[in-house]
């Protein structure tokens, strides 16, 4: 049988391949292709240990743990390999009689750590009823991550950040693909006064949870006063009984006259003890 040497002069392995996911290992191995008119295709070798000699003919395997027939290509992606570990590669040739070359050179790669990515996000707007915002975490992906909420330094609320925000896609120089990322929350139960609110977003996987871009926020709750509330001291009681009997009948007191119909009567004095707190402010 006629015996053919099939030769490879180089590879090269792209060590700039972009690892997106911590947990995706990638290497690209790419190499100058073989000219013999009857080249069928490429095997690439590879594992964690250097390859023992230099051809597959004599030494099979050579040292290596895995072969892969990738076909008539010059480059192939591995996707799946392990983090932190360093693999090294060499390409054969084979042709149509499926004669083999010897190896190309090795090339290695040392395959990053993952990677936990902070998470990015911004509170953009507060007011008295609610606040809202966005957060994301590139090693969560698609899926939500949550954000916990302080009001004056004390925690409030742990809220999942899930809402649609078509407007954040491409925030991030490009790492946020999807909108579902965005959150809302209604503020309850806030005393009259100005009000700090902290956001912090958290991570996944655990580690530090950073402060929201645009937080902190400071909002203002407008004090209210109720109706028969005549000297706005947060109580209904005698003073406002005596401010309501001291314009009895008036049909010019237009406070006095809480229903507003035009005259300060019994109707007006049963709405104030409807709202009578006494010595309780409300
Ligand atoms: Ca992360
Ligand atoms: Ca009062
Ligand atoms: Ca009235």
């Amino acid at each position: 049988m006629h015996k053919k040497i099939l030769v490879i002069l180089l590879i090269f392995i792209f060590l700039g391949v972009v690892d997106n996911y911590a947990l995706a290992g990638t290497a690209t191995v790419t190499w100058n292709a073989n000219t013999e008119p009857d080249l069928a295709g490429y095997k690439i070798y590879y594992g964690t240990s250097a390859r023992t000699g230099t051809d597959p003919k004599t030494c099979t395997m050579c040292g290596y743990t895995t072969k892969v027939d990738v076909g008539k290509v010059t480059s192939y992606t591995f996707n799946s390999l392990t983090d932190g570990q360093t693999y090294y590669f060499s390409v054969a040739a084979y042709d149509t009689s499926n004669n083999e070359s010897s190896f190309s050179a090795q090339v290695s790669k040392v395959i990053p750590s993952g990677t936990n990515y902070t998470p990015i996000g911004n509170v953009d707007g507060a007011d008295a009823n609610h606040v809202t915002g966005w957060a994301y975490d590139q090693n969560a992906g698609t899926s939500p991550i949550n954000v916990h909420i302080y009001i004056d330094g004390a925690p409030i609320a742990n809220i999942v950040a899930n809402a649609s925000r078509p407007d954040i896609i491409g925030a991030g120089g490009g790492v946020v693909q999807d909108a579902n990322h965005g959150f809302d929350y209604v503020f309850s139960g806030l005393s009259v006064g100005n009000h700090t609110i902290n956001i912090y977003a958290i991570n996944t996987p655990t580690g530090t949870n950073p402060e929201l871009a645009g937080s902190p926020k400071t909002i203002t709750i407008t004090a209210t006063y109720r109706s028969s509330d005549f000297n706005h001291d947060r109580y209904i009681n005698s003073v406002d009984f005596g401010v309501m009997m001291s314009n009895w009948g008036a049909t010019n007191k237009p406070n006095a006259d809480i229903n507003q119909n035009g005259t300060v009567d019994s109707v007006d004095f049963g709405i104030l003890m409807s709202q009578w707190t006494g010595s309780v402010a409300y």
